[in-house]
């Protein structure tokens, strides 16, 4: 080799290396995301918004910064999936059940009495068909990280206490903006009323509405004990959460950045389970020392409800597909064994 070429490899060498550090650097970029939540700072929701938030930081050494909006500021649930949807907006987390105007199959968790108990619901959502139903996000333009707990709902309302499954007739009810729960609760003779939970406090306020039905954590930590005085200990279904990313945005992200965003989103969601579990263990006797009147089914009004309730399971069945139905029910078969 010549003095000339000796010359040329080694620029040839610089330059490459040059490039190298600079597209390390390019790795992890300076970047500020939006990531909205529906309930206020003090819920569970915002706890856990608060551990993605330090842990994104922590891990990109500073340079991605989460900002964590809460109380529906960004808007409801379908209101900030669409602006994931057409880029406006980076990051939320929200329930599943809003989800299913915009991915039908996410309708399987609005199964009613689907999960016996928060283990089996680990086991199904952190498993390949919960993982199938998140990537159906992709192709309608949201890419889902993990599923956090919302949990057992349970009803509450203003107007009688109610003990068994004909008590609910004649009962204004919240429901969340889906299908399936309002054939639910029309099923069981409520009048069922869709509504975005940002508009929920004020309408129970206002009597708009004389019930709703959420996880004891949102009745504590959304102070619905302050104009609900009845509580029916029902758990007639398991609600998850769900974090989603705009894929417009995903796409624009290094390897590296979506990695800290999923090990922030599972680190996100361990604590979340955690924290949710240990709040709702104390959350009942909180909300009777509240004033709550609590009701329990029995289990034979339990199952009264869940025999009402089959029809409702057939068309689950019919609308997110018979083989993703028998999936998840073979799942929790080999789960109860
Ligand atoms: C919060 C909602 C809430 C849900 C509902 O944005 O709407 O009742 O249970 O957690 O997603």
């Amino acid at each position: 080799m010549n003095l000339k070429h000796l010359v040329v490899a080694l620029s040839v060498g610089v330059a490459t290396l040059a490039g190298g550090i600079a597209h390390a650097q390019q790795d992890v970029q300076n970047r500020i995301i939006r990531f909205g939540y529906g309930l206020n700072e003090q819920s569970n929701q915002g706890r856990a918004a608060k551990v993605f938030a330090d842990e994104v930081a922590r891990l990109s050494g500073g340079k991605m910064q989460i900002r964590a909006i809460g109380a529906a500021a960004l808007g409801s649930d379908v209101q900030m999936q669409q602006a994931l949807i057409g880029g406006a907006q980076e990051m939320m987390v929200g329930s599943t059940a809003t989800l299913v105007g915009i991915t039908k199959e996410m309708a399987i968790w609005d199964t009613p009495f689907l999960f016996n108990n928060e283990k089996e619901a680990d086991a199904i959502l952190d498993g390949p068909v919960g993982q199938k139903v998140m990537d159906k996000l992709q192709e309608k333009g949201l890419v889902g990280l993990v599923y956090w707990e919302n949990g057992f709902r349970n009803l509450t309302n203003s107007r009688k206490p109610v003990r068994s499954v004909d008590d609910f007739a004649g009962i204004k009810l919240r429901v969340m903006q889906n299908p399936v729960f309002i054939e639910t609760f029309r099923t069981l003779g409520a009048d069922a009323v869709p509504m975005a939970f940002s508009e929920l406090f004020t309408a129970l306020e206002t009597k708009a509405v004389d019930g709703q039905e959420n996880p004891f954590n949102t009745i504590l930590s959304s102070k619905f004990y302050e104009v609900q005085p009845h509580l029916a200990v029902t758990n007639h279904v398991y609600s998850p959460w769900i974090m989603l990313v705009s894929k417009r945005y995903w796409d624009r992200l290094s390897a590296a950045e979506k990695k800290v965003l999923m090990d922030a989103a599972v680190k996100s969601r361990d604590f979340e389970r955690k924290d949710t579990r240990e709040e709702g263990a104390r959350a009942l006797a909180q909300l009777k020392a509240k004033g709550m009147q609590v009701t329990t089914f029995s289990p034979a009004d339990t199952d009264a409800m869940r025999s009402r309730l089959t029809r409702v399971n057939a068309s689950i069945a019919t609308n997110v597909g018979m083989d993703l139905w028998n999936e998840v029910q073979g799942e929790l078969a080999k789960l109860r064994r």
